[in-house]
C-alpha cells in the first residue's frame, strides 16, 4: 500500500511538474524554436551530393549511438552522405584532434556534441573559417546557455538539443516529492565545462531551493562520465550518511553508477534515484524499484534534424534553420514503463 502511494504520488508531482509547465502527457514538448539564422560566411555547397560528419561526445554510449542512428537515417532518406566520429572518453583532448581530422576532409557541414563549453569553440570555429556549416548537437558551446544569436557565437547555425534546466528540475521534483518534500540529497555529475550536465544541476538546484531548506543539498561528485567511478563515489556518501533520501544522476554513467551502489548497499526503495537518460538497463533498474523516473531525451529526433538543417544550409536555405531547436523528453515511471511511446524512447545500444 506504502508503495502503491509513493508510486502515486512520484506520478502526481511528474504530472503536476508536466501539467503546470506543457499539459498533461508524458512527453514533454519543447519550446517554440528561436528565430532563423542569418546566412553565415560560408562557402558555396559541394558539387554532388552533401557530406555531413556528426563528431559524437564518446564511444559507445547509447545516447550517441542512438543520435547517430536518427542522422545516418535521415541521410540516406535525404540523399547525404554522412559519416559519424568521437573519442573513447568524453574529454576534449581527444575529441579536439578528432575535429581536426574532420575539417581536413572538408565536409560541407559537421554536427557536434562539444565535450567541454569554452575548450572546443577555437577548434570549431576553425572549423567554421574552413567554410564548413557548424551545429551544435546536445551540448553547446559558450557562455550564452545556447543561445547563437549572440555576435560572438552567430557563426554557430544552430543548438539541437534538450532543455537541461527543464530536465534537471523535472527529475529532483519527482525525487523530492518521492521524499516527502524533506531530508538529505546528493549529485551524481561527470565533469565541469559540460553545458549539459550543468544545466541539470541548475535545474535540480531550482527544485531543492523551492523547498525553502527542507530538502539538504550534502554534496556532488565528479565522476569523469565513468560509471564505476559513481558507484564508488556513491557507495561512499550512502555509507557516511545513512539518513540520506535522494539521488540525482546526471547523465547515463552517473546514474548507473549511482543506481549500482544503491542497490549493493540494500537500499532499493529506501533511497530515491532519478536516472537522467534512458538505456535498457536504466529500464530495468526502474522496474526493479532501484531508480523511480527515468528522463529520456531524444537524441534520435537530434541526429535527424541536424542533417535536415545541414542540408538546408547547404542549399542556401537559412531561413529554415532555427537557432534553438529544443527535443523534449519522455519522462518514463512504472506507471507508464510498458507504453508504446515509452519503449520507443529507450537508447539503442548499438
Ligand atoms: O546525457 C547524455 C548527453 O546529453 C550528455 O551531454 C553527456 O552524457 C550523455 O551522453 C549520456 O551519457
Amino acid at each position: 500500500m506504502r508503495y502503491k502511494l509513493l508510486r502515486t504520488s512520484i506520478w502526481i508531482g511528474v504530472l503536476a511538474l508536466l501539467v503546470l509547465a506543457l499539459g498533461a502527457c508524458t512527453t514533454v514538448a519543447p519550446a517554440a524554436p528561436a528565430p532563423a539564422a542569418e546566412a553565415p560566411v560560408a562557402e558555396a555547397p559541394a558539387a554532388g551530393a552533401p557530406t555531413v560528419a556528426l563528431i559524437y561526445g564518446v564511444r559507445g554510449d547509447g545516447f550517441y549511438v542512438t543520435m547517430e542512428a536518427g542522422a545516418r537515417a535521415k541521410a540516406a532518406e535525404l540523399g547525404v552522405d554522412f559519416f559519424a566520429d568521437g573519442p573513447a572518453q568524453f574529454q576534449p583532448s581527444l575529441q579536439v584532434p578528432i575535429l581536426d581530422a574532420v575539417i581536413a576532409q572538408q565536409p560541407d557541414a559537421i554536427c557536434i556534441a562539444a565535450t567541454d563549453r569554452q575548450a572546443l569553440i577555437e577548434p570549431m570555429r576553425r572549423a567554421y573559417d574552413a567554410g564548413i556549416h557548424m551545429f551544435s548537437v546536445d551540448t553547446f558551446i559558450g557562455d550564452t546557455a545556447g543561445d547563437y544569436t549572440v555576435p560572438e557565437l552567430d557563426w554557430m547555425l544552430s543548438y539541437i538539443g534538450s532543455d537541461n534546466v527543464q530536465g534537471g528540475e523535472i527529475g529532483c521534483s519527482a525525487i523530492i516529492e518521492s521524499m516527502g518534500g524533506e531530508g538529505k540529497f546528493y549529485i551524481q555529475t561527470t565533469q565541469p565545462g559540460v553545458s549539459t550536465v550543468e544545466q541539470r544541476v541548475e535545474g535540480c538546484e531550482k527544485a531543492i531551493d523551492a523547498t525553502n531548506g527542507a530538502i539538504e543539498l550534502i554534496g556532488m561528485d565528479y565522476n569523469d562520465d565513468n560509471a564505476a567511478k559513481a558507484a564508488e563515489q556513491t557507495a561512499a556518501v550512502l555509507a557516511g550518511n545513512p539518513d540520506l533520501g535522494g539521488i540525482f544522476g546526471t547523465n547515463l554513467f552517473s546514474a548507473r553508477g549511482a543506481a549500482q551502489a544503491v542497490a549493493n548497499a540494500g537500499l532499493t526503495g529506501v533511497v530515491k534515484v532519478a536516472n537522467f537518460d534512458a538505456p535498457e538497463d536504466a529500464i530495468v533498474a526502474l522496474q526493479d524499484n532501484v531508480v523511480d523516473i527515468v528522463i529520456a531525451q531524444h537524441p534520435y529526433e537530434m541526429g535527424e534534424k541536424c542533417i535536415e538543417f545541414a542540408l538546408a544550409a547547404v542549399n542556401g536555405d537559412f531561413d529554415s534553420i532555427d537557432r534553438r531547436w529544443p527535443t523534449g523528453y519522455t519522462i518514463i515511471t512504472r506507471e507508464n514503463v510498458d507504453t508504446e511511446e515509452a519503449q520507443q524512447s529507450i537508447y539503442k545500444s548499438e
